[in-house]
């Protein structure tokens, strides 16, 4: 049998040479996207215009999706691996409850009177809250104040997607039917639902007396990130940090500012940012972050670590550098 036949009878019997596959497959290193930032100042004024043409009788739930513009990868997604979308409502308003496969988590951004309710119960939305929805819990939002709020939405949809188990249902299930039906990440009691900023905050900024400091978002009761996918890390860096630590990470992270202005610098490209920015820590890219002006940044990322845990592909590399005087 010559070549060419042989392979037409494995293609018959569906069987392909792996030699002659040219694209995919295994390479020295995992290939990073670019970094991409959403600037507030630039964001703000198009959520205003979205509020005034899109009425919420017209729509389940007004989001704008953080959509990575990597034109080699065709991204609909955020990251990889996390999607996340501003979610905007107005006084008075509802996005009405359903229930998914895939975990979220949100982080309050601007307004107050935003609420979440997760299986029943209802959980305020204060600027730096962080609330949970995790895998197949009923949620809902209403707004009970008198301004726009705005919060971010981080949900592991791609990764579902890829997965192909996407599970997806309208409607409020019972609460109770569902508490009783769903454990948490581990099969345990649910997690924790919302982490409210104003308990963490002044710990954070203290503990950064020598440059810079993490708080973990972990879920009480299990010691471990309260989603199965996701977790959450509130950074903090001081002003005159002259020992900065570089990273590298197998995880996609998305950072969220919430306090002081800086710049991350990736080698080939310095993002700069101020509050409310959001912006993209692809995998794999060695990046620092370091503040400017005055007053302490503080940085909440949201991140797919706990999957690449559970999957055993976690690498996390960190080194110190000395800045520039
Ligand atoms: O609020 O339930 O940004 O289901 C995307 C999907 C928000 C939500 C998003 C969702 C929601
Ligand atoms: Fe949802």
């Amino acid at each position: 049998m010559d070549a060419d036949a042989l392979r037409k009878s494995l293609a018959d019997l569906n069987l392909e040479p792996l030699w002659e596959r040219t694209e995919g497959g295994l390479r020295p290193a995992p290939l990073p996207d670019a970094p991409q930032i959403w600037r507030w100042a630039e964001i703000e004024p198009l959520i205003d215009e979205t509020i005034a043409a899109v009425p919420m009788d017209k729509v389940e739930r007004r989001v704008l999706t953080l959509r990575n513009p990597d034109p080699r990868r065709r991204y609909t997604t955020t990251t990889r691996s996390i999607n996340c979308g501003l979610q905007v409502l107005m006084p008075g308003e509802t996005a009405p409850p359903h229930r998914h496969s895939p975990n979220a988590l949100r982080v309050a951004l601007a307004g107050e009177g935003g609420r979440t309710t997760v299986n029943g119960e209802t959980h305020e939305m204060i600027r730096g809250d962080v609330i949970l929805t995790p895998s197949w819990t009923s949620h809902a939002h209403s707004h009970a104040g008198s301004e726009r709020v705005v919060w971010i939405d981080f949900l592991d949809v791609p990764l579902f997607r890829d997965l192909e188990l996407i599970f997806f249902e309208v409607g409020g299930a019972e609460p109770e039917a569902a508490v009783a039906s769903v454990g948490g990440a581990h099969g345990g009691p649910l997690p924790a639902g919302r982490f409210p900023w104003a308990d963490i905050r002044a710990a954070l900024i203290a503990a950064a007396s020598d440059g810079e400091s993490v708080h973990d978002y972990v879920d009480p009761v299990i010691g471990d990130a309260a989603l199965a996918t996701l977790d959450c890390r509130a950074r903090c860096f001081r002003p005159g940090n002259r020992l900065e630590r570089e990273r590298r990470t197998s995880a996609n992270s998305v950072c969220l500012v919430l306090e002081g202005e800086g710049e991350t610098d990736f080698g080939e490209t310095v993002l700069r940012w101020r509050p409310n920015d959001i912006f993209t820590v692809p995998h794999w890219r060695w990046h620092a972050h370091r503040v400017e002006g005055d007053a302490p940044a503080v940085l909440m990322e949201v991140s797919d670590r706990p999957a690449l845990r559970r999957l055993g592909v976690l690498s996390e590399t960190e080194r110190a550098r000395r800045s520039a005087p």
